[in-house]
């Protein structure tokens, strides 16, 4: 591979590379940008809310893979310019029909309160260059956590569901983008149940970080797949769902719901049936990034705590 080193080697460190500064990398991405058969890696800056910041744009680098390694791009990709201040996702799919990546970069801007969102982002193939095409999407400070395309109406082209699984203080919900074929999308919700108790409704039922488009039924129509939020308590859904591909339109009445995982009781919950066992081995002990997380081994509710500071395990709960 050949070195990283400097400007290249901080980014992956996390470290500020430049002035505007990133503190944060986002969206690492590979696709084989330049089409020599080498996947690239992209990866862009962000910048995340701190003491003395300010939400301003971050670039990015796009790395070309080779046979030994990866080096920079030339500077013809956008890269230096995108701009974004918090990316969440990025497309690279050919959205214009002429066998070259383009790309959607689904971002949500300054990550604090009242989170204003920030302007998703296109960048369109041409037989000459890039594109920027941001200007013909719809234009939106959202909150976009996800975005992820497939041929949702099964017309040859690919369209972008924009997922907006948290509110955001301009309260934007997720919407579908449909593909003309030519890399200009329209902004619909008709297709997707994001109305007033349905399953995309922040406001009332689910907030999610994820979602995909893939075909589960090899039907060739892709189905939706959101994964909620587990950590909102307050959600009144919290559930990860197929949404089945209804001749191009999603809806409630047409949703999947996928098995729940175990949950770890609370400190609160400590002398539920799980916590009052008698016998250590209910109890495993983990590092603790995965302190009240469920067990990984065998599914049952064997939850990670603390590590005992006394050399007998103990089942004191902190
Ligand atoms: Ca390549
Ligand atoms: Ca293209
Ligand atoms: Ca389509
Ligand atoms: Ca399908």
């Amino acid at each position: 591979m050949a070195s990283l080193t400097g400007y290249y080697r901080n980014y992956f460190e996390f470290q500020p590379v430049t002035s505007p500064t990133a503190n944060w990398v986002a969206a690492p991405t590979t696709a084989d940008f330049n089409g020599d058969g080498f996947q690239d890696l992209l990866v862009l800056g962000a910048i995340f809310p701190g003491p003395g910041l300010s939400a301003v744009g971050q670039q990015g680098i796009l790395l070309y893979g080779n046979a030994s390694g990866f080096d920079p791009a030339p500077q013809d990709f956008p890269w230096l310019t995108l701009g974004s201040i918090h990316t969440r996702k990025v497309l690279v799919e050919d959205f214009n029909g002429d066998d070259k990546p383009d790309l959607y970069v689904a971002s949500h801007g300054w990550d604090t309160d009242p989170f204003p969102g920030e302007q998703n982002l296109l960048y369109l193939s041409t037989p000459t260059g890039w594109l920027e095409a941001t200007a013909t999407l719809p234009q939106l400070s959202d909150f976009t956590h996800t975005a992820t395309a497939g041929d949702i109406d099964g017309d040859g082209d690919l369209d972008i569901f924009v997922g907006n699984g948290y509110r955001g203080q301009n309260g934007i919900l997720s919407y579908m983008l449909v593909n003309d074929g030519a890399g200009h999308f329209e902004l619909t919700r008709g297709n997707i149940p994001a109305g007033p108790g349905e399953v995309l409704d922040f406001n009332t039922m689910q907030m999610f970080p994820g979602a995909e488009l893939m075909d589960l039924n090899g039907d060739s129509l892709p189905e939706l797949v959101i994964t909620a939020d587990a950590t909102a308590s307050f959600n009144a859904l919290r559930e990860n769902v197929i949404l089945w591909n209804q001749g191009g339109s999603f809806s409630n009445a047409a949703k999947g719901v996928l098995p729940a995982t175990p949950t770890c009781p609370t400190r609160s919950s400590r002398t539920s049936r799980t916590w009052t066992s008698t016998s250590t081995a209910a109890w495993t002990w983990c590092s603790p990034a995965r302190r009240g997380s469920p067990s990984t081994t065998d599914g049952s509710c064997r939850c990670c705590w603390r590590r005992p500071t006394a050399p007998t395990p103990t089942r004191r709960i902190r």
